[in-house]
């Protein structure tokens, strides 16, 4: 079978460690990198999201593709940096302020860089002024914040609060997911978007930068 489809498969399938054996068979066979990340990789994360949709895949199995996803990116990104390919768009990710919940977090942060974008992963418990940092230096078109704690959720306000008090809630925009956020809850605190999973975050992040 084509290499470019057997990655594509084992990463549908979430097979970990045969998906991270094809990529980097792909690389030895002097495929280019790009073509391994477009037409075996995202294509097979883009079947992921649909499933998912579809209600055929549940959080599960779209763990699993996103880690074989992850692995094959380890090694691919090498290479495109190298080559200088230009990420789509650069985003800060973070979990609020007294929450440690990570495992959605991660799963938007990686169904993100499967998508092309530049991850900046600031992890959990994330305070205002460190997101705020972050914006600073890394200049991201988009921040993303999660919470999964009735308690927390609130704290992304704070988060909007300090942006526009740091005068850079005009260059940045802000999508806002977990478990109790709604979209009801992302506009009366002032976010630019609300997904309610993974895969909607993808194409939430790509109309906020224009690209849909
Ligand atoms: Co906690 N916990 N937990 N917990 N925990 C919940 C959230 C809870 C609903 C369980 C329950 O009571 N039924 C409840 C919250 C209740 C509430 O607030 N109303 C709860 C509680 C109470 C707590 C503690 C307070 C318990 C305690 O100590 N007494 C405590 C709080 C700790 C803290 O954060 N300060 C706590 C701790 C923990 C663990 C550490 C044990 C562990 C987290 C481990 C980890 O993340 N590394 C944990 C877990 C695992 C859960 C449940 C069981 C599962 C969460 C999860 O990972 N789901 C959870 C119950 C539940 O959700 N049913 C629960 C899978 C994940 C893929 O989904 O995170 O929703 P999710 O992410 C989705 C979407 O929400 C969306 O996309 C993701 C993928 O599709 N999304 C975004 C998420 N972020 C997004 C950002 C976006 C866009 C979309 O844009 C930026």
């Amino acid at each position: 079978m084509d290499i470019l489809q057997t990655i594509y498969r084992e990463i549908v399938e979430g097979n970990q460690v045969a998906a991270k054996e094809a990529v980097q068979a792909a690389i030895d066979a002097n495929i280019p990198a790009e073509v391994i990340l477009t037409d075996g990789m995202i294509a097979a994360m883009g079947e992921v999201g649909r499933l998912f949709e579809q209600g055929e895949y549940f959080v599960p199995e779209m763990l699993v593709s996103a880690k074989s996803m992850q692995l094959g990116l380890n090694l691919l990104r090498p290479l495109l940096v190298a080559q200088g390919i230009e990420p789509v768009g650069k985003v800060v990710m973070g979990t609020v302020k007294g929450d440690l919940h990570d495992i959605g977090k991660n799963l938007v942060s990686m169904m993100l860089e499967g998508a092309g974008f530049e991850v900046i992963d600031l992890g959990t418990n994330t305070t205002e002024e460190k997101f705020i940092n972050a914006v600073n230096q890394h200049q991201p078109q988009l921040i993303g914040m999660s919470a999964m704690l009735t308690t927390t959720m609130g704290n992304m306000r704070h988060v909007i609060t300090a942006l526009e008090t740091a005068g850079l809630r005009q260059k940045v925009g802000v999508m806002v997911g977990g478990a109790p956020v709604t979209e009801n809850f992302a506009k009366q605190i002032g976010a630019d978007g609300y997904a309610p999973d993974a895969s909607r975050a993808v194409v939430l992040a790509r109309g906020l930068i224009g690209l849909e």
